[in-house]
């Protein structure tokens, strides 16, 4: 087993600091970093920092060293909250969830694959069949959804793009039975547009520089990615961490175990090469309407999406609308209305693909024929990997919400009496954005809705002379002369960890995203079924099209409350990841981004809270194991009658008593330092004993 680390690895739990200030925080964090001590406790919560550097510590013999351990028992590590979430599942029956959050490059991704391999690794030990295959495809899942949903960003050369949520099922064994994948916002303005020093999705670099000439030429591409717009923009296209050529061949293994067939295969290059078509085509203007240069382009184009040339070259230049008296007319395009109308249909379709390989996976690994009755309750544990973290502006206040109803069920559960903490309340915040009629979102809906020239700045106009009065609100328009904010277009939201300033440029465009009903068309009337079936919506005509969609904002706002609800009824873990630096270096520990982590995280919070009640809690029979030897009525054992006398003879014997409570199963500890004397005394007593049993051994 895994020995407990000693002091001069800093303290494996925050809770246990001296005092819960941000200095001694900081300098806890700091001392284990730099000894190789990336995760820390705090209660429940790991808390990690990226070592930028591949560590010995997921191996085969860790994980058993973790398996079936209550948390304290081992130095803290994933493994520990993994086996948590698994054990309250099998124990307990109970749902769980393992929330994993952090910035950009902070490791949640990593830590969800260390997450998902544990739970692997300890399952199923008769090894059978059925549930092995649900085990591989999980697993190998995350390979095909970083190729198309990750990229390289100036701050992750790995960056998922996307937000993902996976339940695993369990049956009554406690093995997975299998699962559901939700994937939520695809930074889709990433197929036609990337900053300097970004790419596009691995997936096109993968196929370029892996697919086999057959199959490039197939589909009408060259191997170098800076023959096409959609994936030179950014200054570099090759990228040193991640071998383009040799991932294809791994996603290509991994769709086939996942059960994709040929024919699925084949139509996702297909759609892959019809956007690197798409983004190389350009249009020029006979002075009012827009023509397309290139008739080769848009015959690869009709090749590949198996539609007719004419109907896709139509699909570019007009749009079909219906005019108040209900005639159905063609409108051509201006030159700038083409070229926008083509980057949304390519973004349309690099979405869409997406989102059916992800529905593509959940059918193969969804539970079929389970059967409560005959197969006990099946449980599930969700993993939750929440990408960019700024999005989820109440997310900060529902793990701490969440984290003191936690708290204060397990104290019910053990018939503890304990009061009622205060806590920040975001509800302001989370009423500024979303409340109907007045909040940003539902602005931003109507201004989206609104026919005619609705600019930027009309619907930040509309939100200055809505929200104006609201406390936590402010844009530059508001604001006195001499606090200005530095650009026009701002406005400001005081968020509790601090203000974090938006722009409404391009909001509106983001919001609405306007795909002509004429590309749905084409789509849908394609004799490609699997691309087809991506373009339901593509059946309707012209005059069906009258309602509008619900715009980006609602869609998101839609998506994150089912998350909200679908996490809020289960137990949940948290993992807090922390980014060290912005260089990607093992070596360095930015004390000034980390102590802003600490802040936006809200982790001395999660100290205080885990402090203000019971700090430390324990199985009488667990705590019993470890400190007996402290104590002459318990070593080397008792006579008592229960295991909870036993342990109050421990606490009596140190005058702990005004320090715990005794819960049905479990000792409450308030005070970490209670437990640390027990633990000096414990670790002085250690070589005494060793000692002792080695006399005894050799019969000295
Ligand atoms: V983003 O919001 O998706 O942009 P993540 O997911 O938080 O971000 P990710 O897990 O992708 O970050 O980690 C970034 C990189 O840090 C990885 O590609 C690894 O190179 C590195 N990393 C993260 N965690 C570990 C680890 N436990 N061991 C070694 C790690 N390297
Ligand atoms: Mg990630």
């Amino acid at each position: 087993m895994a020995e407990l680390e000693g002091l001069e690895f800093g303290k494996s739990d925050f809770v246990l600091l001296d005092e819960v200030t941000m200095e001694q925080f900081m300098e806890n964090l700091k001392l284990r970093f730099e000894k190789g001590r990336i995760y820390t406790f705090i209660g429940e919560v790991v808390v990690s920092v990226n070592p930028y550097k591949q560590l010995d510590i997921y191996g085969k013999e860790v994980i058993e060293d973790y398996r079936g351990r209550e948390l304290y028992e081992n130095p803290p590590h994933l493994y520990a909250v993994a086996d948590a979430a698994y054990k309250a599942m099998k124990r307990r029956a109970k749902d769980t969830c393992i929330v994993i959050s952090g910035e950009s490059g902070a490791g949640k991704t990593e830590a969800s694959k260390f997450i998902m391999q544990y739970i692997a690794a300890i399952t199923n030990p008769s090894q059978r069949a059925e549930v092995e295959s649900v085990k591989n495809v999980l697993l190998k899942s995350n390979c095909v959804l970083e190729a198309f949903g990750n990229a390289k960003t100036n701050r992750n050369d790995n960056s998922s793009r996307f937000g993902k949520y996976m339940d695993i099922n369990f049956n009554f064994n406690g093995d997975p039975t299998g699962g559901h994948i939700n994937n939520y916002l695809l930074e889709k303005s990433r197929v036609v547009q990337q900053q300097e020093g970004e790419r596009n999705f691995h997936s096109y670099y993968q196929l370029l520089r892996g697919g086999s000439d057959d199959l490039l030429k197939s589909l009408y591409l060259q191997r170098d990615p800076a023959e096409y717009a959609y994936t030179s923009q950014g200054a570099t296209v090759t990228l040193a961490s991640n071998n383009d050529s040799l991932c294809h061949k791994a996603v290509l293994a991994a769709l086939k175990v996942i059960g994709f067939t040929a024919d699925e295969i084949s139509s996702i290059y297909k759609i892959l090469g019809t956007i690197l078509h798409l983004g190389n085509l350009q249009f020029t203007s006979d002075g009012e309407h827009a023509t397309l240069d290139g008739e080769d382009t848009v015959k690869h184009i009709s090749k590949l999406t198996s539609t007719e040339a004419e109907n896709a070259r139509k699909a570019l230049l007009y749009r079909t609308v219906a005019t108040g008296g209900g005639e159905v007319i063609e409108k051509g395009h201006n030159e700038q209305q083409a070229s926008f109308g083509k980057d949304a249909f390519a973004k349309a379709l690099y979405e869409r693909l997406f989102g059916w390989i992800v529905g593509r996976i959940n059918a193969v690994i969804e539970v079929k024929d389970y059967n409560p009755a005959l197969h006990g309750k099946n449980t599930v544990i969700g993993v939750l990997d929440i990408y960019g973290f700024e999005i989820f502006y109440n997310n900060r206040s529902l793990f701490i919400e969440l984290i003191l109803r936690q708290e204060q069920d397990e104290y019910q559960r053990e018939g503890i009496t304990w009061q009622h903490i205060e806590y920040f309340n975001n509800q302001i915040i989370v009423d500024l954005v979303e409340q109907s009629h007045k909040g940003i979102i539902s602005i931003l809906d109507e201004a989206c809705l609104t026919v005619g020239k609705v600019t930027d700045t009309v619907c930040l106009d509309s939100m200055n002379k809505k929200l104006g009065q609201h406390p936590h609100y402010t844009s530059r328009k508001l604001l006195p002369p001499d606090k200005t904010m530095e650009f026009n277009r701002d406005f400001r939201i005081r968020h509790y960890a601090g203000d974090v300033t938006y722009s409404v440029e391009g909001f509106l465009d983001k919001n609405k995203d306007p795909l002509f009903q004429d590309f749905k068309r084409l789509m849908y009337n394609s004799s490609d079924p699997v691309l087809k079936e991506m373009w339901p919506d593509g059946k309707m005509s012209i005059t069906e099209v009258t309602k509008r969609p619900l715009t980006a904002a609602t869609l998101f706002k839609n998506s994150i409350i089912a998350l909200v609800d679908k996490l809020a009824c289960k137990e949940p873990y948290y993992v807090r990841c922390i980014k060290p630096n912005e260089v990607k270096s093992p070596l360095l520990f930015d004390d000034a981004r980390c102590q802003h982590q600490v802040a936006y995280l809200g982790l001395l919070e999660n100290v205080r809270v885990r402090r203000a009640g019971f700090a430390y809690r324990q199985p009488y029979a667990r705590f019993l194991q470890r400190y007996k030897m402290t104590c002459e009525y318990t070593w080397p054992n008792h006579l008592m009658s229960t295991d909870q006398e036993a342990v109050e003879a421990i606490v009596n014997q140190h005058g702990f008593e005004d320090d715990v409570a005794y819960g049905l199963t479990k000792l409450f500890v308030r005070t970490p330092r209670t437990l640390f004397t027990l633990e000096q005394e414990r670790a002085a007593l250690i070589p005494i004993l060793v000692l002792f049993l080695q006399k005894v051994w050799r019969g000295a």
